[in-house]
């Protein structure tokens, strides 16, 4: 098993969960600010092209920080991150939501739809004119609106 792995704050994350877990694992590293994590061969493992991406010895790739960690929070149990019964991870995967839908997806789209532009414009779509709004709702929604 690998950690497909680069610079930002998704991977950072991984590598956060990980080293609380006591995991450690090979990595590959990618070049994120080269996009060489936008072609092959790695969007041939991922075809969503982000990072990072989790590859386990049957060859089969995972990528999404939240699958990621909760693959490793199944395979090593302890100590446990998410939660040790049933309400403890709905309370967890609830918050996890909340924050990535409502704050974190917010204020990085609206990065990369004004600021990083010049990075971003060629490899996903881009909305400019969006990129006020969503940083202003970004920094209202923690108050718990998802107007
Ligand atoms: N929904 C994905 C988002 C991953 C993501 O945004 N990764 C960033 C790095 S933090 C990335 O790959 N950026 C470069 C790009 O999109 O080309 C996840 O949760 O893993």
């Amino acid at each position: 098993m690998k950690l497909i792995n680069s610079f930002g704050p998704n991977p950072r994350l991984v590598r956060m969960f990980m080293a609380e877990k006591g995991i450690e694992l090979p990595t590959e590293e990618l070049d994120l600010l080269a996009g060489e994590n936008r072609k092959p061969p790695y969007t041939d493992k991922n075809p969503g092209g982000q990072m990072p991406a989790l590859q386990l010895d049957d060859g089969t790739v995972i990528a999404e920080t939240a699958a990621i960690c909760e693959y490793l929070e199944e395979t090593q149990p302890s100590p446990t991150l998410i939660g040790s019964n049933a309400r403890e991870r709905a309370v967890g995967r609830m918050w996890q939501r909340r924050v990535e839908l409502n704050i974190t997806e917010n204020i990085y789209n609206g990065f990369r739809y004004a600021e990083g532009l010049g990075l971003f414009k060629d490899r996903m779509y881009c909305i400019p004119e969006a990129a006020d709004g969503l940083k202003a709702k970004g920094k209202t929604s923690w108050r718990g609106s998802t107007a």
